[in-house]
């Protein structure tokens, strides 16, 4: 006989929960009568127990504490018996309810298990600590398929099966709050991509990117010390021998105003704190760097460093990954003169030289600093930053700048030199990884997005990330519970429809035309005496009847979210989504002797004159564009139509919780996450059919014994059926497959608890008799 000595975790009490379960009417306690049993307790939270008796409505409970309980028989839910502890997927679990689901993600995450399916999802939570998963010996594990636990190296192996086997393009979708380790996840799935080598060093490039883009495009917020402040697709491009031959990666919206700005307690940009802390002697002398607290715009958040990470390390790693991407030193050394640049901006001094507040730029080293790094005359910098030109009534003038328009034009010319910037490398780097040569494979994308986010102040920032969470939500959506619809209609399986989430409202408050979020924002961005709040009130007037809407005290109002409710300001919004950089600065770069002003002037120049009419187009200043909301929404159509053509695989990266330590598992965070982004919904769909499976073999030896007349053969098909006969198991309760026994959820319970009882019968008898041979 096989007895399990899977211990019962004693954390399991520890399980706590705020809102009752919806998904979990279908296992009660009454109907089932298991030998252990889960119970809400007055504070909420659940705890596991051993059913001592049952009478009626009531039923004694011991605790794995040692406490004995009188509860309402209603109030249980059945455990899984104890051969379930721990399964891989979730969908073998035979009673599924929240916390059968949290106690089988921690059981394994207490033991560094990080991964576990949900069905066709990988669920990973984020360990914030080294674990023993990655390397070498586990791709070449996962490659020969000697390993099968669930892993994102499992994923990526099927991603490049599938790509050749179907000839299909291939994505792997990463999504999860901001902190629960996407952008982790993504490298390490392009590590074992990468692990297929290209020949030429490819792959190593592929690789090297990671570290430049985070530099320049990842910072430390309240919620992650590397947290991705834009979003990132790459598409990995395979040969015909299945080598990789090149790759490209397209980014989406930038946080720019964090160059600016930052709230206390954050980071701006990597790399301008690796800059000030690592650039060699000769650089810091040329550039005429100072230490990052003596930067304006690294010095109005009481942030610099980050616990466990030097910068000036990182500044080396840097600058070797450049190499790597082949952007030349030359090149580099201006790309670090555009980061001073921007921080002797934010130093620049401006005074004030009449009672109406006009100003001029003070000739000090702050702006010299500047002119002499950009490449133009201080005087230029001086009129570009002090005065603006216009035409008013076919006439030019020359507008004088109070010291408010002149700050703001300051950080604006900072902002768009960064983001210029940043575009810039990423076109570097496609060059060098070759997605400028024609393709003729096959492709594997990776998609690694800013993750939702709600903080206690939310602007147009969050906004944009936020409603692109809620497209990537869609997506998924559709995806998987079509995807399973289809499939069981095409077993000819008779399943209950599973309703589940649809964030389509939220969508819908968002781009519907004309009276949605962006477009009335769009409407108001092109007023020019529109302000934040008219265009708060404006929300309100329009959008206060939409159940994801609802209005607030003054600048503010609130979105319903799927993954929550976000209260967003409207301060700043209108002037983030016009985001015009006025064409004098424009011009003032233009005019720059250094060659990255000009290119991006060049750039922004063909940018404004890009969108000849529409409607989106904005007015009111001299040069004219696309609204960053209406570019932003079009990219995230252009993506999500890409990755329709493609077979998706997705990952959904889970924030055990918010302290970013490890060891640490808050069941309630973990419930909020599993729950808003439909894991749970994807579990249960796939209830809806065969969720246990196990080998006839396995199936005759484990429960063989309990039959009760021989059976004539001893095949383990034939012995799998009597026992499935003497059980009484419902026709339409399994199906019996080639290999295997398919099962409902719950079956394999009721068995499991009989031969356990068995077992403990034939145990003690045993332990009788011995006894009384003694
Ligand atoms: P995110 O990408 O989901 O947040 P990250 O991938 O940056 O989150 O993960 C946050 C931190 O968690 C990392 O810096 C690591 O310290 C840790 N971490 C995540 N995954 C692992 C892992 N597999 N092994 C070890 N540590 C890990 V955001 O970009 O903020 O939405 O916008
Ligand atoms: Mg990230």
């Amino acid at each position: 006989l096989e007895e399990d000595a899977n211990g019962v975790d004693s954390a399991s009490s520890r399980i706590s929960f705020q809102n009752e379960s919806k998904w979990d009417d279908h296992s009660s306690y009454g109907a089932k009568k298991t030998l252990q049993a889960w119970c809400r307790l007055s504070n909420g939270k659940w705890a596991l127990g051993k059913v001592l008796s049952t009478t009626g409505s009531e039923s004694v409970l011991s605790t794995s504490e040692g406490k004995v309980l009188k509860v309402s028989t209603e109030s249980l839910l059945p455990a899984n018996p104890e051969i379930l502890n721990g399964v891989d997927d979730l969908m073998q679990l035979s009673y599924l309810h929240e916390p059968s689901v949290l106690y089988n993600l921690q059981y394994r995450y207490d033991q560094d298990i990080i991964y576990t399916k949900a069905g066709p999802v990988l669920v990973a939570i984020n360990p914030f600590k080294k674990v023993r998963l990655y390397g070498n010996d586990f791709i070449e594990g996962y490659k020969r398929q000697k390993m099968d636990k669930p892993h994102v190296y499992a994923i990526a192996d099927a991603a490049i099966r599938e790509m050749k086997r179907d000839e299909v393009n291939q994505s792997i979708i990463i999504s999860g709050e901001s902190g629960a380790g996407k952008t982790e996840t993504a490298k390490i799935a392009m590590q074992y991509l990468a692990s297929l080598g290209g020949g030429s060093g490819i792959e190593y490039e592929i690789l090297q990117t990671n570290p430049i883009l985070e530099a320049f495009g990842n910072a430390k917020t309240a919620r992650n010390n590397n947290s991705s402040r834009f979003g990132k697709l790459i598409e990995i491009h395979f040969g015909a021998t299945g080598r990789i031959s090149g790759a490209a990666i397209q980014t989406f919206l930038l946080e720019k105003s964090r160059v600016v700005q930052c709230a206390d307690g954050e980071r701006s940009y990597h790399i301008l704190y690796q800059l000030c802390a690592g650039a060699p002697k000769s650089l810091r002398e040329k550039l005429n760097l100072r230490k990052a607290e003596f930067y304006k715009y690294l010095n109005q958040s009481s942030c610099r460093s980050i616990v466990g990470v030097d910068d000036s390390e990182m500044f080396f790693a840097v600058m070797e990954a450049m190499n790597v991407v082949h952007i030349s030193k030359e090149d580099q050394d201006t790309v670090f003169a555009m980061l001073a640049a921007v921080l002797w901006l934010g130093n620049i001094s401006l005074k004030v030289i009449d009672n109406e507040n006009h100003i001029t730029v003070v000739s000090d080293e702050g702006a010299h600093t500047v002119a002499k790094l950009l490449g133009c005359t201080f005087d230029s910098l001086n009129m570009a930053l002090s005065t603006r030109k216009m035409t008013v009534r076919n006439e030019k003038i020359v507008q004088k700048l109070t010291l408010e328009q002149a700050m703001d034009t300051r950080d604006a010319l900072a902002k768009s030199i960064y983001a210029s910037l940043f575009e810039w490398i990423v076109e570097q780097i496609n060059m060098s990884l070759g997605s400028g040569k024609r393709r003729t494979g096959r492709s594997i994308s990776i998609l690694d997005i800013y993750g939702f986010e709600s903080f206690t102040r939310n602007s147009f920032e969050q906004f944009c990330i936020n409603y692109a969470n809620e497209r990537l939500q869609q997506h998924f959506n559709r995806h998987l519970f079509k995807l399973e619809q289809e499939e069981y209609i095409e077993d000819g399986i008779d399943w209950a429809k599973v309703d589940f989430e649809d964030n389509q409202d939220c969508l819908n408050l968002f781009e519907k035309k004309p009276l949605g979020l962006l477009s009335l924002l769009d409407e108001e961005s092109t007023f020019p005496n529109a302000t934040d709040l008219t265009l708060a009130t404006k929300l309100k007037q329009h959008l206060d009847s939409n159940p994801c809407f609802k209005g607030e005290r003054g600048k503010a109002f609130t979105v319903s979210h799927y993954a929550g409710e976000v209260m967003y300001n409207t301060a700043g919004f209108l002037e983030k989504n016009r985001d015009l950089l006025h064409v004098d600065l424009i011009q003032l770069l233009a005019s720059c002797t250094c060659n990255l002003p000009q290119i991006f002037a060049a750039k922004m120049l063909v940018q404004s004159d890009d969108y000849p009419s529409g409607p989106a187009r904005l007015s009111g200043a001299d040069s004219q564009k696309l609204s960053v909301a209406t570019k932003f929404k079009g990219q995230l159509f252009q993506l999500m139509q890409r990755l329709e053509s493609t077979t998706p695989h997705f990952i959904r990266c889970i924030k055990p919780n918010s302290l970013q330590q490890p060891g640490i598992y808050e069941q309630e965070l973990v419930l909020s996450q599993l729950k808003c982004c439909g894991v749970l919904e994807v579990v249960r769909i796939s209830r809806s059919g065969y969720p246990t499976r196990m080998t006839h073999q396995k199936f005759a030896r484990r429960y063989g014994f309990l039959l009760l007349e021989s059976v004539a053969s001893q095949d383990p098909l034939s012995v799998s059926v009597a026992i499935l006969l003497q059980f009484n198991i419902l026709p339409d309760m399994y199906q019996v497959g080639y290999t295997k026994l398919f099962f409902r959820t719950g079956q394999i319970g009721l068995l499991e608890d009989t031969r356990n009882r068995t077992l403990h019968g034939i145990l003690r008898v045993q332990s009788c008799f011995r006894g009384h041979k003694a």
